[in-house]
């Protein structure tokens, strides 16, 4: 008799400045629909989309689409509880959306919590959106995107265009695969307490899978820290 698949389901952030694209991304993703008419997010959306990774897995994703307006808001971060992975976007014809996506990272990452209350550090992967937009001769190479986004401490770049379907899927996968990668790592980093020998061996079999991973191993370093 042939098995049941396993279904997973993956609570995912859309993060970003206002106007970058995050709904329509949400919406493409989800739905395989654009809109060019713009509705500012309150709060937060919701869109969901279920699919088969394979024989012996199904995934629900939740995509949680948050407004770029409320980031100061403090309500945001009770958002944020059982996050397993997120998407920070930039517009590529605003350059200051990509300088404040540090900003968003880093609110993530700080508040982004596990059921029990310890710090997740999620994978956060970084979309330039709006890509239809920019000439020819100006589009960045994916290289390019890819590297810069791992420096500012991402999991990887994509350049996106919700309004042309470029990009989202491949960028999706990205996340996902490595949003599964570390549930079924069980080498994960664990709360660092007092006295807790072990942490160094556990960071040093877990930091090669990500760039993220050293950011969360700088962390644990730097402060009294958790990480994945
Ligand atoms: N040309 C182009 N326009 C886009 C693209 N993605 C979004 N837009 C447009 O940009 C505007 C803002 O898009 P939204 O998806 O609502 O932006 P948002 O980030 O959700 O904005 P907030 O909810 O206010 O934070 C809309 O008019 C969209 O149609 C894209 O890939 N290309
Ligand atoms: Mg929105």
């Amino acid at each position: 008799m042939e098995e049941e698949p396993e279904i997973m389901s993956l609570k995912i952030l859309i993060v970003g400045e206002p106007t970058v694209g995050k709904t329509s991304i949400s919406r493409r993703y989800s739905k395989g629909i654009f809109t060019s008419a713009y509705k500012s997010t309150i709060g937060v959306d919701f869109f969901t989309k279920h699919l088969k990774w394979n024989d012996k897995l199904e995934l629900h994703l939740q995509l949680w689409d948050l407004a770029g307006q409320d980031k100061i808001g403090l309500q945001v971060r009770t958002y944020f509880k059982g996050t397993l992975g997120a998407i920070c976007i930039y517009d590529v014809t605003q350059e200051k959306t990509k300088a404040k996506s540090l900003d968003w990272k880093d609110m993530l990452t700080e508040n982004c919590l596990r059921h029990d209350n310890t710090q997740s550090f999620p994978p956060i992967l970084l979309l330039g959106n709006k890509v239809d937009l920019l000439e020819e001769d100006k589009i960045p190479s994916d290289n390019e995107i890819n590297k810069q986004a791992i420096n500012m401490g991402f999991i990887g770049g994509v350049l996106t265009s919700a309004k042309n379907n470029i990009g989202i899927d491949g960028a999706m996968s990205t996340l996902i695969t490595e949003i599964l990668q570390r549930q079924e790592n069980p080498l994960r980093f664990i709360i660092k307490g007092e006295g807790q020998e072990k942490d160094k061996d556990i960071v040093q079999l877990a930091s090669p899978q990500t760039n993220n991973s050293d950011q969360a191993l700088k962390k644990i370093e730097t402060e009294k820290g958790c990480c994945y």
